[in-house]
């Protein structure tokens, strides 16, 4: 079914070689993100097997050094807290099945403490309102453990309230329908077990029209395919069980496309410039196809399959 070849061995230099970038224009643009890098780069390490090339202790150091005494984690050292950067911290420790060296009581309390009375969720203390921020938390309570922290009903009635007449979700209620916030819905009803509240006909018909004739998926209609709405789109696709609505092959063909075989790493579209981000977001789109030699990834944690049985299900390998 595989055309063209993964370039793996190259993407897992790419990535090694961003993580120790100090102050390259892009590492100086991406400090303020660094936790969010570090979940892109560690989840593609792990996706193609080579987790085992980092420092296990180097990385949890870091990983809390960004928390701050909320129990909230910042971007990066001394930065505010906020609940986008508190889920990667316990997605990356998740990786290295070291979530127990968090208080999880305290870091649940803060993401907990984000939730408004109508069952949304802000971001951080400043009181910005999006369905990205109502699956951050329920993802990050739910592999804490402690989603009896948050009304949940509440929470998923909130979601809903953000459900458009062309079956997608946007930000908040009345926002236009876009591949990014749908994930976050629909991976947070998954988690919840509510995704019977989904027209699945609906939605998967507004998301297999994501596809545009060279194989790749955009965001919206009328906009450009991005390597990343592989994972956006394919991933609500299959957790709505309507992934057999898309043609495989040629969006493979178009995220493998997007590989620079020569210095390694992943663009949006083919010949753009590679980033951490569409590198593990095309690798993880690869897993969802079920590319032969990477690992497969769970479509609503957006962590490898044996990571959430581990901490989920409680399923040591
Ligand atoms: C753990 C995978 C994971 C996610 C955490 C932060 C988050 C939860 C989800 C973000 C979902 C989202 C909104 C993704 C879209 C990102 C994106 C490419 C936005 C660009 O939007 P536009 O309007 O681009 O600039 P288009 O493609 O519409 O032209």
């Amino acid at each position: 079914m595989f055309m063209a070849e993964l370039a793996a061995r190259k993407h897992v230099q790419f990535i090694l070689s961003k993580a120790k970038e100090k102050d390259s224009y892009e590492s100086v643009l991406m400090e303020h993100i660094r936790l969010n890098g570090a979940y892109w780069g560690l989840t593609t390490l792990d996706l193609l097997g080579k987790l085992d090339t980092v420092d296990v202790n180097e990385v949890v150091s870091e990983v809390l050094q960004c928390q701050h005494e909320s129990g909230g984690f910042g971007g990066n050292i001394g930065h505010d807290p906020h609940i986008l950067y508190t889920l990667s911290a316990v997605q990356v420790l998740a990786l290295f099945d070291k979530v127990d060296v968090l208080d999880t009581e305290k870091v649940a309390n803060y993401v907990a403490g984000l939730q408004n009375e109508d069952g949304s969720f802000s971001g951080d203390m400043w009181g910005e309102v999006d369905t990205r921020f109502s699956y951050i938390a329920i993802c990050c309570l739910a592999l804490l453990h402690h989603l009896d922290k948050i009304n949940v009903e509440k929470a998923v009635y909130y979601i809903l309230s953000c459900k458009n007449h062309d079956g997608g979700f946007g930000c908040t209620p009345g926002g236009e329908s876009h591949a990014g916030q749908i994930f976050c819905c629909v991976g947070a009803l998954a988690i919840t077990g509510s995704l019977h509240c989904i027209d699945k006909d609906l939605l998967g018909w507004w998301l297999c029209e994501r596809q545009v004739k060279a194989g790749g998926l955009n965001g919206r209609p009328e906009k450009l395919p991005d390597v990343c709405y592989s994972w956006w789109v394919l991933s609500s696709l299959i957790m709505i069980d309507r992934v057999h609505w898309i043609n495989k092959e040629k969006l493979a063909k178009f995220i493998l496309d997007c590989q620079d075989i020569e210095n390694g790493g992943i663009s949006d579209r083919p010949d753009d410039a590679c980033d951490a981000y569409h590198t593990y977001f095309g690798v993880a789109g690869l897993s969802l196809l079920e590319y032969p030699g990477v690992k497969p990834i769970d479509p609503a944690y957006a962590l490898p399959v044996d990571v959430v049985n581990r901490i989920i299900l409680g399923i040591k390998e």
